[in-house]
């Protein structure tokens, strides 16, 4: 075996160069390369990726500092049933994860390691998930042999130096650990050891798989440290909805993966709200903490986009369009014979002929897709226009409403308020979705998704409701609950909601009574808004849509709550009495 250079580079923490050191010993690379975050490194490790043929470099003329990467066509997506929740017992990761014994995975996924970055280069990488300086941010360094991980970590995370400082001599960091193998789907585990911090990834090489700052450790290992710790991490977008008289209203919602939290966080206001303008503070991730004012304050953990390219355009969403012009890395979308990028649903015609995701020639009489449906850009939020400056604030926002989305063809209503914390804890528990191309699996079957958190709860679903219920009493000031559906359809299968800059129709009204400025109508479901403070202007064509959207059929809503149960019987032993109250006074108001 090669000697390997174990000194370490940027650091002298210990706790870190000890942890790395065992780990190189198992994995045995080549060589290891500390990122410290620079310029030039960027730069250095983008010329390898392109002459490895990791990264293909687009057009420079429309796309300056934009490259592209094609994944292997087994992996592609989150996959959940490789995804491990390994608690000591099966009772904390619960009846909705999947669970081993911590010892017997460390076992088998050690065994997996062993050599395994033999003739590679394993890659440290120290990042922080929050803003510099935040109470509520966390340090991580994840090791990989993957370049695309790093240079995907760089725009995803405040990666570099900046995290050996935040840390100085603490041993409190996550451990995260990522080898690609061979990319086998057999041989795919995405682990995490919630009590040790630590998450280790093998045989994949996509997304929220190993980009391990994200789903991994800012929301199942936060989702478990936040109970811990008296915070809560979600699955939610922050946006600043700033009134013509300039008042700020910070608004967080929770829709599942490909639901539209990237268009929502983004949105621009149709012309008729002239002085309204969105901020956003984050499009995926929330990390939210009572602050000493009794208001819920929050941050959004990471510093770029893995946003869904297909459907991504200059009328749904031209902040998104302009963050992702320069500085990008496409992954799995199709290529023009000039080395630009297109995706279903991209501006302008079709073009003649393309490359699709898997490198085959495309053209429109193909029967599949050019780009898969879960292709995606990784992009620097300091490229979206709409960035709230509150960003990079340690302190973060406080957040006055809570909306909980999912994708419904039929019986939820375009909006509704809850009548209190505990009722929209049950309407976030309850919630809906068909699935989407973001996760392997089928796709538009409607499954409950509580929080859009399923894929993501570190530990057991009924012990998170009770924390979302406890958090009441630590928040003065709680934010009022909402519940939105854009994806209810009519008999046609049409939607019934234009949606996109429509949708601040709806976010208008949220603030109003955020604010106390209109009152509203009540319903068995929650609070809807009265015809006359919902602002329809140059939208009256759209009226009687708008009511078939609102309409609550009460036999579609009986039969809901009785699927909704499937979801309460698995959970029943840790389900908190509190829900399955909600769940008799919703049936008693139908
Ligand atoms: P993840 O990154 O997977 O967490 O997804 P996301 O929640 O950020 O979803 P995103 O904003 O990327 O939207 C996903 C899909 O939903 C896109 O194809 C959009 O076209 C579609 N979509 C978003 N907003 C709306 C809307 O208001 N109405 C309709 N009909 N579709 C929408
Ligand atoms: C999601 O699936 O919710 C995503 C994409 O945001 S991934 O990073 O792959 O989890
Ligand atoms: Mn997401």
């Amino acid at each position: 075996m090669k000697t390997l250079e174990l000194a370490a580079q940027n650091t002298q923490n210990s706790n870190v160069t000890q942890w790395v050191e065992e780990m190189a010993i198992l994995c045995k690379p080549d060589h290891i390369f500390w990122c410290n975050g620079s310029d030039m490194e960027k730069e250095e490790l983008t010329c390898e990726a392109v002459d490895k043929g990791v990264l293909i470099q687009l057009n420079q003329q429309k796309l300056p500092g934009c490259y592209y990467h094609r994944s292997n066509p087994n992996d592609v997506a989150r996959v959940e049933q490789c995804t491990f929740i390994c608690t000591q017992t099966r009772e904390e990761a619960g009846p909705t994860n999947n669970w081993a014994a911590p010892e017997e995975m460390y076992r088998k996924l050690y065994g997996l390691c062993e050599g395994s970055m033999q003739g590679r280069t394993m890659y440290v990488i120290p990042y922080l998930m929050g803003p510099i300086g935040s109470p509520m941010t966390k340090v991580g360094i994840e090791l990989t042999d993957s370049i695309y991980v790093v240079l995907n970590m760089r725009i995803m995370t405040r990666m570099g130096n900046v995290a050996y400082e935040q840390l100085g001599d603490s041993k409190d960091f996550n451990r995260g650990l990522h080898t690609m193998l061979d990319v086998n789907p057999d041989r795919r585990y995405i682990a995490h050891f919630p009590q040790d911090n630590t998450i280790i990834s093998v045989g994949s090489a996509y997304g929220g798989n190993v980009l391990l700052g994200k789903k991994c450790l800012a929301l199942r290992i936060g989702s478990f440290l936040g109970r811990k710790e008296q915070w809560m991490a979600e699955h939610m977008l922050i946006m600043g909805v700033e009134s013509p008289v300039g008042e700020k209203t910070y608004v967080a919602a929770a829709f599942p993966s490909a639901c539209g939290k990237t268009n929502f966080s983004m949105l621009i206001p149709p012309k008729q709200f002239q002085g309204w303008k969105i901020w956003t503070v984050g499009d995926d991730i929330a990390w939210m903490k009572p602050g000493p004012d009794g208001r819920l304050y929050a941050i959004n953990p990471e510093a770029g986009y893995f946003g869904v390219a297909p459907g991504t355009n200059m009328t749904s969403n031209p902040n998104a369009m302009k963050t992702i012009q320069r500085d990008t890395i496409y992954t799995n979308v199709a290529l023009t014979p000039d080395l630009d990028v297109w995706w279903e649903g991209k501006d302008g015609p079709v073009p003649p002929k393309l490359t699709d995701w898997k490198g085959n020639p495309w053209t429109p009489d193909s029967k599949e897709k050019a780009a898969h449906p879960n292709s995606r850009f990784t992009a620097p939020m300091h490229n979206n226009p709409a960035l709230a400056k509150e960003v990079d604030d340690p302190q973060g926002v406080p957040i006055s409403a809570i909306i909980f989305g999912g994708r419904r063809a039929s019986t939820i209503p375009l909006i509704y308020q809850t009548f209190n914390w505990i009722h929209g804890v049950y309407v976030g528990a309850t919630m809906g979705s068909e699935m989407t191309a973001a996760a392997a699996g089928t796709i538009g079957q409607v499954r409950r998704d509580p929080m859009a958190m399923l894929p993501f709860c570190g530990y057991n679903m009924g012990d998170y409701f009770t924390h979302w219920l406890k958090m009441r009493k630590h928040i003065k000031y709680p934010p009022k609950i909402f519940s939105v559906n854009w994806f209810r359809k009519d008999d046609r299968g049409h939607f019934l909601w234009p949606g996109f800059t429509e949708n601040m129709r709806v976010l208008k009204w949220i603030v109003d009574r955020c604010h106390g400025r209109c009152a509203a109508q009540e319903t068995p479901l929650g609070w809807v808004p009265k015809a006359e403070d919902f602002d329809m202007e140059g939208l009256e064509d759209h009226l009687s849509k708008l009511n078939e959207a609102q309409e609550i059929d009460l036999e579609e809503w009986k039969r809901e709550v009785i699927s909704q149960d499937e979801l309460f019987i698995k959970l029943y032993p840790d389900l908190p009495r509190e829900l399955i109250f909600q769940r008799e006074l919703l049936i008693a108001r139908l």
